[in-house]
């Protein structure tokens, strides 16, 4: 992929602000801003040192329009590679597409959806896990997917994939040429010896496996469902974690019939919540329909906060309800609400995870954070290992893992080393997809259609 065009897009929200800024990349980048921005220094934006602000003037149809800064930058010192330039003007919704417009008129063309980091990337400025991170790091909505997508995992990640992938280069290359020339004076590989180098390869490729079910749980979050009885404070508790009257509270109960839903941080774990109606039989159609709901939730859910009223023994429904919990694959986090009127010691011992809570003060929200980091993070995760942070990170690591385990396979049973090293082979062309040394169009397409314009 080349790119011959020059494209421009407005970096910053579209939308009243103090400042925007305008980004464009491409060879004519410097030609097209030197039509649409006059330095007050005197000098053409040609000769302007590169990663230096100027100020100067916003020209449109003629006339300058608007004053502010510009930053240009020299290929290939630059995040895509590539002549750039960085236009700063007031925030205004018409001053920003005017000065857009007229950089389109000037000869650059609007860019598409992450197209500034796609060009990085074909430029090789980044590896493809690291474009992937910088945009978890826009969409990141508590401080743990911030470091995970931060700057120190992409480095970490992207050195980690690049030493496994030289290390498996090498130990193939060896093991051919050992294969090929056998009598020349070349190290042997051994069969003991490729099988311990990919068995110490396919432990790296585990650690970062078993690290994902943490980061997935920090970036991506647990689907929660919020269930019990009608009126036991489940709504309540909806509000308290999302901080914020996500859902109705009245104390008749059946208030809640449609499926709420809203994101909560609970330590590092983000919690995808759905707050549901109160499981018992009702008349009601459309209550009933929000039951139905609540039962389909519960058996979809990555988590399940189960709340009963602490001041009340379950009824034979709620017994029913209990029966039913203990089926689930899902962790279920029994939740003793209304602490603050005391009572709820019917509930200890029944279930292996149980917590006292008052939706009502905020009591023993504490508890309900260490159980779920308990589960979800099984005490802590390490920031500073290397860490997975999405699905086709993980489906190219398991590919990769399960070629080396074939592999070993292979030699245990007797087979010859050039025979493993097909599987090799294999696992080497899984941690090219992984870092995007070896990735297509569609793949690439796909990737960065999801970000947003202007990164
Ligand atoms: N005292 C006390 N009352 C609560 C608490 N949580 C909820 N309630 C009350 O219980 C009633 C039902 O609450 P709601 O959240 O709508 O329950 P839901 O039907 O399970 O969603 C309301 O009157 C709440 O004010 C709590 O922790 N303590
Ligand atoms: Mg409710």
């Amino acid at each position: 992929m080349i790119f011959d065009s020059t494209v421009a897009a407005l970096s910053t929200p579209y939308g009243r602000g103090a400042i925007a800024m305008i980004r464009m990349t491409g060879a004519d980048s410097l030609k097209i801003a030197s039509a649409v921005f006059c330095p007050r220094n005197g000098r053409r934006v040609e000769e302007l040192s590169p990663a230096h602000a100027y100020y100067g003037d916003f020209i449109y149809d003629g006339g300058a329009i608007d004053d502010g800064m510009l930053t240009v930058y020299r290929a290939p010192v630059s995040y895509t590679g590539e002549d750039m330039a960085e236009l700063c003007c007031h925030g205004g919704m018409l001053v920003s597409s005017l000065i857009l417009r007229a950089l389109y008129d000037a000869g650059a063309v609007p860019a598409g959806g992450g197209e500034f980091t796609k060009r990085a990337f074909v430029n090789g400025k980044l590896r493809l896990t690291a474009a992937e991170a910088i945009m978890d790091v826009i969409d990141a909505e508590s401080v743990g997917a911030l470091r995970l997508a931060g700057a120190n995992n992409r480095g970490l990640l992207s050195n980690e994939a690049a030493e496994m992938y030289d290390e498996l280069k090498h130990l193939i290359a060896q093991t051919y040429a050992y294969i090929d020339y056998p009598d020349e004076d070349m190290t042997d590989v051994s069969p003991e010896e490729l099988k311990r180098r990919t068995e110490a390869l396919l432990g790296r490729a585990e650690n970062l496996r078993a690290g994902y079910a943490k980061a997935s749980a920090v970036c991506d979050g647990i689907d929660t469902v919020i269930c019990g009885a009608p009126n036991v404070g489940k709504s309540s508790l909806m509000n308290l974690l999302t901080g914020r009257q996500t859902a109705i509270v009245t104390e008749i109960p059946g208030t809640t019939r449609d499926v709420v839903t809203g994101k909560a941080v609970l330590g590092d774990v983000t919690l995808r919540l759905s707050d549901t109606a109160g499981i018992r039989e009702t008349t009601d159609t459309v209550e009933r329909i929000g039951v139905g709901l609540a039962r389909d939730a519960i058996k979809n859910a990555g988590l399940v906060l189960a709340v009963f009223d602490g001041g009340a023994e379950p009824d034979e429904a709620e017994r029913q309800f209990i029966d039913g919990l203990k089926e689930l694959s899902a962790p279920v986090i029994a939740v003793i609400n209304k602490s603050d009127e005391g009572g709820g010691e019917y509930y200890d011992g029944i279930f292996e995870r149980t917590v006292h809570i008052s939706a009502k003060t905020g009591e023993g929200t504490d508890l309900l954070e260490k159980e779920v980091c308990d589960l979800f993070l099984q005490g802590g995760i390490d920031y500073a290992a290397p860490h997975l942070i999405n699905e086709r990170q993980y489906s190219q690591m398991t590919r990769f893992a399960s070629s080396l385990r074939s592999a070993i396979g292979a030699l245990d049973a007797g087979q010859t080393q050039d025979v493993a090293c097909l599987d090799l082979e294999d696992a080497l062309s899984a941690l090219a997809g992984l870092d995007g040394r070896e990735v297509n169009d569609d793949i690439i397409g796909e990737i960065f259609g999801k970000f947003c314009v202007g990164k």
